[in-house]
């Protein structure tokens, strides 16, 4: 297993004396500690975990990179380690860190606070890079989602409710082990696929509709997402035109990716597929984002995004089409991006399903 707790180290120096990390999502990718309270403090030649009661004994067994410390006097705790360790200044999750707790930190720390946004940014950046242990928790989860949307298939029919399908699916993907859900399930049927971000309804599914699916599953804390669009009955020209181009858009991007693409590049080359065949308007999000311990991490493929994706990076591809008042189609896969292209961690077949 990889030290993240050594990797932020070997660079802290360049920013501050120490780290203080205080957010439940970094906390957990440094120590592996899933906990809703307790801060971690890194200096270049030493870690700690200070945590209350409620955690201390699963701290103990869990977080074995660090030196673990109940938690009584936190300030004074940190100051005294700080002491210790001779360190001046302190470096903070600038993006994360609520003004009231910056303002308390600013009172009672007694090492300086640095206010870039080194910290924030340097984890994010070591979070990018996935190791095969992260992988796998990553291919777990899209399992379950997968499995599961194998299922709905058996389900969806006209006069189901968009809700009755979302339920459906989050059933059957917590049945198979996801802890809770990626994020809000989106299943939107008809016109109402349409909007990219729809809300699940009362509408009842109707022969000649699209059923538009965005989901996913989460397994030992990492998140997995895909959509899928199918047909209803049958399909109209227009939307089997819609279906072959965001399809074609997917798949050119996907064979285009690769270690060392800047993420606006990899966007744009599903994004001139869609503007060639004339629905450049219409695709009005990003193509991609990173997922791991978050749904949506960096890097992005953007049109604004301007550094690179590296090898080892997990990210979506997901181009759309959405024609307000007659109908949506995304079709989206996750990907592990790797030396010389990419590997497709979704399975789940992309041919149009007319059920
Ligand atoms: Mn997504």
């Amino acid at each position: 297993m990889r030290n993240n707790i050594e990797l932020l180290q070997k660079e802290l120096t360049s920013a501050a004396d120490c780290a203080i990390i205080t957010s439940d999502i970094n906390r957990r990718y440094l120590t592996g500690m899933k906990s809703s309270a307790g801060t971690v403090l890194v200096f270049a030649d030493a870690a700690y975990l200070i945590i209350d009661f409620r955690y201390i004994e699963k701290a103990k067994a869990t977080a074995t990179d660090c030196e673990v410390i109940l938690e009584n006097s936190l300030y004074n705790q940190i100051n005294e380690l700080v002491a210790k360790h001779n360190a001046k200044t302190a470096c903070i999750e600038t993006q994360s860190v609520t003004y009231s707790q910056f303002v308390n930190m600013k009172e009672k720390l007694s090492a300086e606070l640095s206010d870039t946004s080194w910290l924030s940014e340097k984890l994010a950046q070591l979070r990018s890079i996935k190791t095969i242990d992260e992988l796998e928790k990553i291919k777990s989860a899209q399992k379950i989602a997968e499995q599961s949307f194998d299922e709905v298939l058996g389900f969806i029919k006209e006069g189901r409710t968009e809700r009755e399908i979302a339920l459906f699916l989050d059933f059957e993907m917590q049945k198979r082990g996801s802890q809770g859900v990626s994020f809000e399930t989106i299943t939107l049927s008809g016109k109402n696929t349409s909007m990219p971000h729809g809300v699940p309804g009362n509408r009842e599914v109707r022969s000649g509709d699209f059923v538009l699916m965005d989901f996913g599953a989460v397994y030992d804390g990492y998140h997995s997402d895909m959509t899928r669009t199918v047909a209803v009955g049958n399909v109209s020209d227009e939307m089997r035109k819609v279906y072959d181009t965001v399809l074609s858009a997917q798949l050119r991007a996907i064979s285009a990716a690769k270690a060392g693409i800047v993420g606006k590049d990899l966007d744009k080359v599903a994004r001139d597929v869609i503007t060639n065949a004339g629905y450049g308007d219409a695709f009005g999000h990003s193509l991609g984002h990173s997922v791991g311990l978050e749904i949506h991490e960096v890097p992005n493929a953007s049109p604004r995004y301007e550094k690179e994706l590296s090898e080892g990076v997990v990210v979506t591809v997901e181009p759309g089409i959405y024609l307000p008042e007659k109908f949506g189609v995304r079709i989206e896969d996750m990907i592990f991006i790797t030396k010389d292209g990419c590997e497709n961690l979704t399975s789940t077949d992309k041919n149009l399903i007319i059920l």
